[in-house]
C-alpha cells in the first residue's frame, strides 16, 4: 500500500511548547492545538447561546399578552435584532467551526490543521465580534434594529446621527466574524485536501469530513459577497455613498442580492455539518453501516453547488419578476433531491438496525424527525403563491426555528454528547441526559409548532403588539419558550460536573468505527503516536474488518486517560 510516514512522536508530551500550561489554563491561551482551540470555539459559543437565549426570553415575555408592555418596541427590535445575530455568528457558526475543528484532523488521521495559527487567530476573533455585539446595548440609541439582515433603508436610518451607533458595531462585528470565517475554510479545506492519512481515499472519507468539506467551500464562494455588500452598506451609513440609499439614488434590492447570495448557502453551512453529525451517529448506534454512503459524500457537494442558486426564494415579496420567481422557485425545490436523498439514507440506516437509545442517538433522531419537518414548511415556502401569503409571518419564523432548534441544535446536541468522552476524557450521566432530552424535544414543539398557526393567521413577525386574535397561540409558544431556557439547566449541570468528576471514558466507549476512535481519551497533542494507514472505508459495522494496518498493535493501551 502506500508509504505510510512513521515519524514517531513522545505521546507522553503533553505541552504544544515546553512550558505551556497542561491545565485548564491552557483554554485561555493562544493555543495552536486544534483540539484546544475547538473547546474554545464550543464553550464560547455556549456562552452566547445562553445570552441569545436570555434575549428570546424577554421576547417571549413580551409576547405572552397582545399589548406591548414589557419593554419599549425599540427595545423589542433591538432584542430580535441582537438575538437572530448573536444565535447564528457567536452561537451556531462558531459550535459547529469548534466540532469541526476538534473532529477533522482526528477522523483524518493528521496531527492538527494546516495552519495552526491561523486557526488560532480565526478562534480569537470571535470574542472579539461577541464584545462589539454586546457593546452596541451601551451606545447612546442601542444596538442595531433592523433585524438580522440589516435591510436598507431601515438599515441606514441611524436616528441619534452618531458615528458610532449600534448599526456601526453591527456591521463591523460582521465582517470581523466574516474574515473569522474566511480564514477557517481555508484552513479546513486546504486540510481535508492535503492532510488525509496514507490510506484515506475520497470514498474513504468519513461523510463528517465531507460534509465539512461541502460547508467550508460554500464560506469561500459566498462570504465575499456578504462582505462586499456589508462594505456598501457601512459607506452609505457613514460617508454618504449612495449604493443602497433609495433617497440618493441606491438601489435596496440590490443589498438583498449580496445579502441572500451568501446568507441562504450559509443556511448549509450550518445545517451540512449537522448531516454530518447525523452520518457518523446513526451507524453507530444502530450497528449498521452508513446506508448508500458515497451517494451521502457526495450529496453534500451537490448540495453545496444547488445552494448557490436559490437566493431569490427570499425575495420572492421584493418586486421579483415572474420569470426570475419561476426559476428560483424550481432550484429552491432541486435542493430537496440531495437532502431528500441523506434522509432516506439515515432512515435505513436506523432501520432494522440493534437501536441503543442512548443520549446522542435521542438528540440524532429527534433532529431528523424535526427536520423533516421543517423540510415540509420550507418547501412551502419555496412556492411562490404560499410565500407571497406567509412571507414576514409567524409561519416564516415557526419554519426556520424548526430548522434551526429542531434540527441544528438537536444535532450539535447528539455531537457533543456522541464526542463528549472523546473530547474530555469523562462519560456524561445518561439520566441527566435523558432528561435534558425530554425537556429539549417538549419545549421546541411546544415553543414553535404554534406559531405555524399564527402565522397562518396572519400574524406579522418583528412586533411587539398583536391582535388578541392571537393570543392562546403565542401563550403556547412563550410556555415552550421558557421551558426550553430551562432544558438548557440539565445540559450545563451534566458537562460540568461529568467533565470534573465523571468516570474515566475508554478509548472508545460506543465502539464506534474511526480514526479518532482509535487514539486515547482525550487524545495527546498530537492526536496519533504513529499516523495509521488507511486499508478500508468508513463504517464497518458487521463486517470485522480491520479500520488501519496493524490495527491491533496501533492503539494504545485503553484508560490511558492522558
Ligand atoms: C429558546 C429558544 C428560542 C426562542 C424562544 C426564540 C424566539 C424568537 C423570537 C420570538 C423571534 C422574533 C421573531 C420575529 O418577530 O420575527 C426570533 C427570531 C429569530 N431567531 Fe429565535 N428563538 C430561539 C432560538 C433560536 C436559535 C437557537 C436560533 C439560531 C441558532 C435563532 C435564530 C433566530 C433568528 C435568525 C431570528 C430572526 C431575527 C430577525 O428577525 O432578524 N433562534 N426568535
Ligand atoms: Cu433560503
Amino acid at each position: 500500500m502506500t508509504n505510510a510516514p512513521t515519524e514517531a512522536i513522545d505521546v507522553a508530551r503533553q505541552q504544544p511548547y515546553p512550558g505551556a500550561p497542561d491545565n485548564w489554563k491552557r483554554f485561555f491561551t493562544f493555543s495552536t492545538d486544534h483540539k484546544v482551540i475547538g473547546i474554545q470555539y464550543i464553550v464560547t459559543a455556549f456562552v452566547f447561546f445562553l445570552i441569545g437565549g436570555l434575549l428570546s426570553m424577554i421576547m417571549r415575555g413580551e409576547l405572552v399578552t397582545p399589548e406591548a408592555n414589557l419593554v419599549d418596541r425599540t427595545i423589542y427590535n433591538a432584542l430580535f435584532t441582537m438575538h437572530g445575530s448573536i444565535m447564528l455568528f457567536l452561537w451556531t457558526f462558531p459550535v459547529l467551526v469548534g466540532i469541526s475543528n476538534y473532529l477533522v484532523p482526528l477522523m483524518i488521521g493528521a496531527r492538527d490543521m494546516a495552519f495552526p495559527r491561523l486557526n488560532a487567530v480565526s478562534f480569537w476573533l470571535i470574542p472579539v465580534v461577541g464584545i462589539l455585539m454586546l457593546a452596541s446595548f451601551l451606545v447612546p440609541g442601542g444596538p442595531s434594529q433592523s433585524g438580522w439582515w440589516a435591510y436598507p433603508p431601515v438599515s441606514l436610518q441611524n436616528p441619534t446621527g452618531n458615528l458610532i451607533n449600534g448599526q456601526v458595531l453591527w456591521i463591523l462585528a460582521i465582517a470581523i466574524s466574516g474574515v473569522s470565517s474566511i480564514m477557517g475554510g481555508v484552513n479546513f479545506v486546504t486540510t481535508i485536501f492535503r492532510m488525509r492519512a496514507p490510506g484515506m481515499t475520497w470514498f474513504r472519507t468519513p461523510a463528517f469530513v465531507w460534509s465539512v468539506l461541502a460547508a467550508q467551500l460554500i464560506q469561500l464562494y459566498g462570504l465575499p459577497a456578504l462582505t462586499a455588500g456589508a462594505v456598501m452598506l457601512l459607506l452609505d451609513l457613514t460617508v454618504g455613498t449612495s449604493f443602497f440609499a433609495p433617497e440618493r439614488g441606491g438601489n435596496p434590492v440590490l443589498y438583498q442580492h449580496f445579502f441572500w447570495f451568501y446568507s441562504h448557502p450559509a443556511v448549509y453551512v450550518m445545517v451540512l455539518p449537522v448531516f454530518g453529525i447525523f452520518s457518523e451517529v446513526f451507524p453507530v448506534y444502530a450497528r449498521k453501516p452508513l446506508f448508500g454512503y458515497r451517494v451521502v459524500a457526495v450529496s453534500s457537494v451537490l448540495i453545496t453547488v444547488v445552494s448557490a442558486t436559490v437566493w431569490v426564494h427570499h425575495m420572492f415579496a421584493s418586486g421579483t419578476p415572474g420569470w426570475m420567481r419561476m426559476l428560483f422557485m424550481f432550484t429552491t425545490m432541486l435542493v430537496a433531491v440531495p437532502t431528500g436523498v441523506k434522509v432516506f439514507a439515515w432512515v435505513a440506516t436506523i432501520w432494522g438496525g440493534k437501536l441503543r437509545l442512548n443520549t446522542a442517538m435521542l438528540f440524532a433522531m429527534g433532529g431528523l424527525v424535526n427536520f423533516v419537518f421543517a423540510g415540509i414548511t420550507g418547501v412551502m415556502l419555496g412556492s411562490v403563491p404560499i410565500d407571497i401569503h406567509v412571507n414576514n409571518t409567524y409561519f416564516v419564523v415557526a419554519h426556520f426555528h424548526y430548522v434551526i432548534y429542531g434540527a441544528i441544535v438537536f444535532g450539535i446536541y447528539a455531537g457533543l454528547y456522541h464526542w463528549f468522552p472523546k473530547m474530555t476524557g469523562r462519560m456524561y450521566y445518561e439520566g441527566l441526559g435523558k432528561v435534558h432530552f425530554a425537556l429539549t424535544l417538549a419545549g421546541t414543539w411546544l415553543c414553535f409548532l404554534p406559531m405555524h398557526f399564527s402565522g397562518l393567521m396572519g400574524m406579522p413577525r418583528r412586533v411587539s403588539s398583536y391582535d388578541p386574535e392571537f393570543a392562546l397561540w403565542n401563550v403556547l409558544a412563550s410556555l415552550g419558550g421558557f421551558l426550553l431556557g430551562m432544558s438548557t439547566l440539565p445540559f450545563i449541570l451534566n458537562m460540568v460536573s461529568s467533565w470534573i468528576q465523571g468516570e474515566k471514558a475508554p478509548n472508545n466507549p460506543w465502539k464506534a468505527i474511526g480514526l479518532e476512535w482509535l487514539t486515547t481519551s482525550p487524545p495527546p497533542v498530537e492526536n496519533f503516536e504513529e499516523i495509521p494507514t488507511v486499508i478500508s472505508p468508513p463504517y464497518g459495522y458487521g463486517r470485522n474488518e480491520p479500520l488501519i494496518e496493524n490495527q491491533s498493535e496501533a492503539v494504545p493501551a485503553d484508560g490511558v486517560t492522558t
